[in-house]
């Protein structure tokens, strides 16, 4: 018999899921923040939870409790919006789960059962944030990071992260391919496929790192092609976006959403880390590439997209928004898929046109205290100019 908890805890979470969502007052002409979470612990199916059975479970217990569920990838199929989001059960460990609904900011639930992937490297204990792309050769391809144990080390908490990468059709059947092997690093997080072929090539925005949580001699986000994506090896990384002293990406920065092709390059919406007293802050950038030289930065504005904002700020990681998932539709609307604190995943959405013109008309990075007030005073006083004339007429 199944415990009559069940339907009660049912019923709130279909009321959850049916959740009118809107936008905040929140303003900066750039971007629109949505209310209400689109995926938090709370939606995560009970069947993966609990035992149903008032014989097995009396006090309806979570017997596989889900502590959260955060970065996500992102891909609009058949009018439909999908997330491939990851899930981090009480355990640590995390995993992927598709939750799939008719609106890009409301109303996702996730599919019966979470992701399998094929159990092909036994060294693997974790997999988390899953960039998905759908390539031009016809296949979707999923690159997360594949997380193992440093067994070259003493200490029990040494981790080596390597780049995972399956592909689909369909969400449901999924092929797993070799990890991607870059001859210049030891490490690789953040890894992220480009939709288009360069050069006749698989290419690949990397994050070069020798070791697991700094990125040690990595100078930034990187950029390489392969020839065989059935057995990836990159023989050079470039780097493409870098990582500068006293900026937003000091620490380290990694490769979001999967870049979007648009007529003025590629739009990046990626992540970039830097130290407080309080630990590491992560936020949201923007640059753009070049369309056919895609590790040449054309547009690189100044300063954070997205940084962390009221609730967002308080989580298990706290001050972090990450991002690995976006859809823009064939209309121009842009939904960017973003996660707070590593506990909860929201959405923002904006317009290629938006995001365009933030791109190349937002002043870049003065890098000194002296020239960034240069360049305000310059936005200033032609304000002030625009105002006098106005009060002419
Ligand atoms: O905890 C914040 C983020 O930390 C990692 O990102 P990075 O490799 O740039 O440090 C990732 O593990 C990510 O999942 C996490 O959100």
């Amino acid at each position: 018999m199944l415990n009559a908890e069940y339907f009660r805890r049912l019923r709130q979470q279909e009321e959850l899921l049916l959740k009118h969502n809107h936008p905040q007052e929140f303003y900066n002409g750039i971007f629109t923040r949505w209310c209400n979470p689109v995926l938090t612990r709370e939606h995560i199916p009970l069947l993966w939870k609990y035992d149903l059975d008032a014989e097995t479970n009396p006090y309806f217990m979570e017997r596989l409790g889900a502590n959260s569920t955060f970065n996500s990838g992102a891909l609009e199929m058949n009018d439909k919006y999908y997330l491939i989001a990851r899930i981090e059960g009480n355990d640590r460990k995390s995993f992927f789960g598709v939750a799939e609904s008719d609106s890009p900011v409301q109303g996702f639930h996730f599919w019966d059962y979470p992701v399998q992937l094929p159990d092909t490297c036994p060294d693997e204990v974790d997999v988390y944030d899953m960039r998905v792309t759908k390539h031009e050769d016809g296949w979707i391809y999923g690159v997360f990071c594949s997380e193992s144990k440093d067994k070259s080390v003493g200490d029990l908490s040494s981790a080596v992260a390597a780049a995972g990468i399956v592909r689909t059709k369909d969400l449901k059947t999924w092929e797993r391919l070799n990890n991607l092997v870059t001859k210049q690093s030891t490490q690789q997080r953040n890894v992220v496929l480009l939709p288009k072929f360069v050069n006749g090539k698989y290419a690949f925005f990397t994050r070069p790192m020798d070791g697991f949580l700094s990125t040690g001699s990595g100078g930034g986000i990187g950029f390489g092609l392969c020839d065989d994506i059935r057995h990836a090896v990159v023989d050079e990384e470039t780097v493409t976006s870098a990582r500068r002293f006293h900026t937003i990406t000091e620490e380290k920065n990694g490769a979001g959403a999967t870049p979007i092709y648009t007529e003025k390059g590629w739009l990046h919406i990626a992540h970039g880390v830097r130290n407080t007293a309080a630990g590491l802050r992560y936020v949201i950038y923007a640059f753009a590439t070049d369309r056919d030289e895609p590790w040449r930065v054309v547009a690189e504005p100044g300063g954070y997209l997205i940084a962390p904002f009221g609730e967002e700020r308080v989580g298990d990681v706290s001050n972090v928004v990450f991002t690995n998932g976006a859809i823009a539709r064939d209309n121009g609307e842009v939904y960017i898929y973003y996660a707070s604190a590593d506990t909860r995943l929201h959405v923002a959405s904006t317009t290629i046109d938006r995001l365009l013109d933030y791109v190349f008309h937002t002043p870049k990075d003065a890098l000194r205290s002296p020239d960034c007030v240069k360049q305000r005073c310059k936005l200033i006083s032609r304000n002030l100019e625009l105002l006098k004339q106005e009060q002419k007429f």
